[in-house]
């Protein structure tokens, strides 16, 4: 039995008797946000990270190839090459700042941070795969990483569990999972979070608050001030950083990583935003004004992190347009490598959950191919596309 559990046995006492009937409220919480440079570039040289000047340029090139990444997969899904893509232009410092403290041990449970799993030495082929629909794809994915969270939210548990598998093994990595702003209105998320402060597991629950889930808007999701407070409920201590500045984010991430180590669970809300659309199906303009977008357009985290790079004297060593087509290359590359992937068997559908199929899945495989041999027209509504 831990001593937090010892002291909610003795009953509460109040601080003198007789007073008003007093409310605990959210007004009067102070959720501290953290900030280094300033959207006007401003900063305090002696609170900067203490990184080498190869790093200031490595977190410059991993938000560049986020970028490049994004368009590459917005228009190859434009030309029919692609099911969909979920976009995440406007938080590469959000991700970047976050993903870059990871230490190749740790385990991440990923969310909308696809260039967390580059950073982590995933193939950009296989993200294409993922995004093709193609689950095999996820297999790189599985070093240390989990497959991405679909069922929104539905991680947090396992991430609490893996965290508390780490504690048990008296092990000195810890667990990181990715999540939105919307994961944090669905139940599976607390009852997560609940575990992890109840069992205080070495867990980093990294939020990016991108103001959107989908169409619905942060203010309209929720009645807290912020997403940081609610970890409160579950005795977890929260941050807000700035998700545009990503040495702030990494400052924090960092700072983070000491207190999980000790066994303090801690939640980050990375204030960010979603500048494209949710993914490529939606269009934003129904839900948001371009008054809005504009705004958060003018707040870019890579123009912030170029000012900084120029003030240090290191933006001379960076050849941008060298970084940019270099992303290409890579990019072609592995869409080539993506293209060259075989085509599958409908079978394929049950292949990957067992090691042996189960009866009932058995009979359904039988089934459906005896239905595809019955109705070989059917194939013509089987979406394979072609090579992958
Ligand atoms: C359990 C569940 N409900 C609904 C959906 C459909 N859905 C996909 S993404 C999404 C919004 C997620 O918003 P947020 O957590 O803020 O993440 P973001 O997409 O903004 O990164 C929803 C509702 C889903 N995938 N899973
Ligand atoms: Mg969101």
């Amino acid at each position: 039995m831990t001593d937090r559990q010892r002291t909610d046995l003795t009953p509460p006492e109040p601080e003198s008797y007789g007073g008003p009937v007093e409310y605990l409220s959210q007004d009067d919480l102070r959720v501290p946000t953290h900030q280094l440079v300033t959207p006007d570039g401003e900063y305090d040289e002696s609170s900067i990270p203490d990184l080498d000047d190869e790093a200031f340029r490595d977190l410059y090139r991993w938000m560049v190839s986020d970028r490049v990444f994004n368009r590459r997969m917005v228009k190859i899904q434009r030309r029919g090459e692609l099911g969909t893509f979920g976009t995440t232009r406007g938080q590469e410092a959000s991700i970047v700042g976050s993903a870059y403290t990871i230490a190749p041990d740790d385990w991440m449970y990923l969310g909308r941070a696809w260039t967390a799993m580059f950073m982590r030495g995933v193939p950009m082929r296989d993200m294409i795969l993922f995004w093709r629909g193609i689950e095999e794809s996820q297999q790189s994915f599985a070093e240390h990483n989990s497959q991405v969270a679909i069922a929104v939210g539905a991680h947090l548990p396992l991430a609490a569990g893996t965290a508390w598998g780490m504690d048990i093994r008296d092990a000195d990595e810890i667990t990181m999972a990715y999540l939105g702003d919307g994961a944090t209105s669905t139940g599976v998320v607390h009852e997560g979070l609940n575990l992890a402060g109840a069992l205080e597991v070495p867990a980093l629950f990294f939020c990016q608050n991108n103001q959107y889930a989908i169409s619905m808007p942060f203010s309209e999701q929720t009645g807290a001030n912020t997403i940081a407070q609610k970890a409160l409920g579950y005795g977890i201590d929260a941050i807000r950083v700035d998700g545009q500045d990503v040495l702030a984010v990494y400052d924090a991430v960092m700072e983070a990583r000491e207190r999980v180590k000790r066994g303090e669970p801690v939640f980050i809300e990375s204030v960010t935003y979603r500048l494209d659309a949710h993914t490529t199906s939606d269009d934003p303009h129904r839900y948001r004004t371009e008054e809005e977008e504009q705004a958060w357009e003018e707040n870019d985290p890579i123009e912030r992190y170029r000012s900084f790079l120029e003030s240090e004297g290191l933006w001379d060593d960076i050849d941008h347009d060298a970084i940019v087509e270099e992303i290409n290359d890579e990019f072609d590359a592995a869409l080539a490598a993506a293209n060259d992937f075989a085509e599958r068997d409908v079978s394929e559908m049950f292949a990957h959950v067992y090691e042996e199929l189960p009866p009932e899945l058995r009979r359904q495989l039988t089934e459906f191919e005896q239905f595809l041999e019955e109705h070989p027209e059917a194939y013509d509504y089987i979406d394979q596309r072609p090579k992958g």
